[in-house]
């Protein structure tokens, strides 16, 4: 063989192992990867991704956005779906994703081990989407500036729309949070809705900012960058743990509460993953990460430990809460728009 030759053949063989690798390579990304949206706290998305990953070895890939910014991502891709697995927010995108057939059907075998509540989630979303854990909806205050300003301790719903709290409370936007559209379900279903959207415009007055993310005004109670902030009491127990000056209250008149939910999305091109994630996500192993990270949720596995920090909802005087009405496509859509119309843009 010549020089010429030699060298030729030498890069052919090179370019075949390399495509071979490559062929290899692609063959193992695709039966080895998981694409999540996830929509709690951004540090038990990372656990869970993680604890995943070193128990099946199977990648992920992981985005962290709000539970309605998730319904509308999954929504635009439907034709060509790009996550396998939305876990976490609240239930009612999920349910209306399930009714608009964005996500499929699925019986996990760990079924039998769920609480009633996260089992009837499945059921009334005909099988599209099934509960993973829950929590009360309620607000905390910054005890140092209620202190300091001579404000009357809120404990009450009717309590927010005192004038010493002008422009001293925060709460998500409905339109990108799940947490924020449950307090207008919760509003809805507690008052009436006439009362009701009276009720929210009179709270507009006090809202200094709607933000994007559900637990973000937990975060502005403790920083003191707001007095009140209206969140699931659960992220304002983390600020607690974390010892910021807050207190968590449950209203007095009632309140609402969300079965967060997980549902495998419709197309998904990593089937078989998706349902080995699913399964996991319903054991206690997986279940415990979220108390690790600092999240204080109540399991929807029976044989997870309840982190003694979790509000106990048994002691929450809890509305009865419509979770198929208030998380049907047209009744999500119907509030959201007049919460649009006749409280976001209303001027202070
Ligand atoms: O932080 C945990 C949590 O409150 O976040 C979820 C929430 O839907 C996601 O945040 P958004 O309100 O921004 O959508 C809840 O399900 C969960 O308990």
């Amino acid at each position: 063989m010549t020089r010429r030759n030699s060298l030729f053949a030498a890069t052919m063989l090179a370019g075949t192992a390399a495509a071979f690798s490559l062929m290899s390579t692609g063959a193992a990304q695709a039966q080895g990867a998981l694409v999540m949206y996830c929509a709690v706290q951004e540090e038990w998305c990372r656990a869970m991704t993680s604890a995943f990953e070193r128990e099946t070895g199977i990648k992920v890939s992981m985005t962290r956005k709000s539970s309605g910014e998730i319904y509308a991502q999954v929504k635009a891709e439907a034709q060509n779906p790009r996550a396998d697995i939305w876990w976490g927010g609240t239930g009612d995108p999920h349910m209306q994703a399930a009714e608009e057939g964005l996500t499929m059907e699925y019986k996990s075998p760990n079924m039998g081990e769920l609480q009633d509540w996260a089992v009837r989630q499945w059921e009334q979303s005909k099988n599209r989407t099934v509960g993973i854990y829950s929590g009360a909806l309620g607000f905390g205050y910054n005890t140092e500036l209620v202190k300091a300003n001579g404000i009357k301790e809120p404990k009450c719903w009717a309590d927010l729309l005192n004038e010493d709290l002008k422009d001293e409370v925060q709460v998500a936007d409905p339109n990108s949070s799940g947490t924020a559209y449950t307090l207008l379900a919760t509003i809805v279903q507690l008052m009436g809705e006439e009362k009701g959207f009276e009720y929210l415009k009179s709270l507009h007055k006090n809202v200094n900012q709607y933000t994007k993310s559900g637990a973000a005004p937990a975060k502005a109670t403790a920083l003191g960058e707001t007095t009140v902030g209206i969140v699931f009491m659960h992220d304002m127990v983390t600020m607690v743990v974390d010892n910021a000056p807050v207190k968590v209250v449950a209203p007095c008149e009632g309140t609402g509460y969300e079965i967060g939910s997980m549902s495998i999305i419709k197309g998904a091109k990593n089937l078989e993953n998706a349902k080995k994630f699913y399964d996991w996500a319903l054991t206690p192993a997986a279940q415990k990460l979220g108390a690790e990270a600092k999240s204080y949720q109540v399991p929807s596995n029976k044989n997870t430990p309840v982190p003694p920090q979790a509000p106990k909802l048994d002691e929450i005087k809890l509305i009865n809460f419509d979770f198929a009405k208030y998380g049907s496509s047209e009744e999500r859509r119907r509030l959201l728009s007049k919460w649009d119309n006749e409280v976001k843009n209303l001027p202070k």
